[in-house]
């Protein structure tokens, strides 16, 4: 096998969702002379590409993209120290995201943590159950790009009301992005968040904008 067809056979198997065969396909590579760089940009960065386009025109279900998502959280596991010096060059800026206060729903978000770990952006994670103290104090501390708010409970509308006018408060430069099931166009306004996104695929999309916009 050359390299271009190990790097295809490795994308192929993340994107359906064949745990083992990747985690080898990725051990192998790691040996080979193929760049981490590469293995980053042709291989993760493309995989979460297609698994997002394949999602969205509905070939691939909510379980296709955690799995593949799974994956590509392990293989970035062991990439990311590796990868890091090439990342600072082309640092894109900080997110940092968590449930709100009060639930504890984490599947989404660590879905989405995934997907933006595979496009290479720095993720601080908060973890579930996030108070507004909590998110204010950590945003001053890493002034991010971008704070991500996941929540599933309609109580957590008020929560993100709670958090969001804290952070403004603080007249922080960040962006803020909302998500999570219960969430519309409609409920972001009233929330005043900068945006919301119905999915991980589309949280991506709205998140590289705001990225280019801060
Ligand atoms: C799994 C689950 C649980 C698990 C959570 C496990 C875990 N570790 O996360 C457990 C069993 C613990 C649980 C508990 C409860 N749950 Co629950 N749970 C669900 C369930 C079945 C699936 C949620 C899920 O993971 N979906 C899959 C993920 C991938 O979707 P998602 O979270 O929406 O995320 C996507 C997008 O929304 C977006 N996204 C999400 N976050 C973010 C953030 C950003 C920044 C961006 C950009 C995008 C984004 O991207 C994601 C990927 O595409 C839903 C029902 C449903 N079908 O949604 C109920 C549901 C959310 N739960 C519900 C309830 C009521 C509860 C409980 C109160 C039940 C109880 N009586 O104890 C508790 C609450 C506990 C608490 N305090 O939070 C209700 C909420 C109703 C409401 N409107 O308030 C639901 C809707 C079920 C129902 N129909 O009644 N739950």
């Amino acid at each position: 096998m050359n390299n271009k067809e190990r790097i295809d056979t490795l994308k192929q198997s993340i994107i359906y969702g064949e745990t083992q065969k990747a985690l080898d396909g990725f051990q192998k590579l790691l040996k080979s002379n193929i760049s981490i760089k590469q293995i980053f940009t042709e291989v993760i960065a493309k995989a979460a590409e297609k698994i997002g386009e394949l999602y969205q025109s509905g070939e691939f279900f909510l379980p296709d993209m955690l799995i593949a998502a799974d994956i590509m959280k392990h293989i970035m596991k062991i990439l990311k120290p590796k990868l890091k010096e090439d990342l600072n060059k082309k640092f894109k800026g900080t997110i940092l995201i968590g449930t709100v206060e009060g639930d504890i729903h984490e599947i989404g978000k660590s879905l989405v943590i995934a997907l933006l770990e595979g496009q290479g952006f720095e993720v601080i994670d908060l973890g579930v159950d996030v108070s507004p103290k909590v998110f204010i104090e950590k945003a001053k501390e890493v002034n991010p790009k971008v704070i991500g708010l996941s929540g599933l409970l309609t109580m957590s509308i008020s929560k993100m009301v709670e958090t969001v006018n804290l952070l403004k408060r603080e007249n922080l430069s960040s962006k803020i992005i909302v998500g999570g099931g219960i969430l519309s166009k409609e409920s972001c306004d009233i929330i005043g968040a900068d945006d919301y996104a119905k999915d991980g695929w589309e949280g991506i999309q709205k998140i590289l904008k705001m990225m280019e916009s801060v």
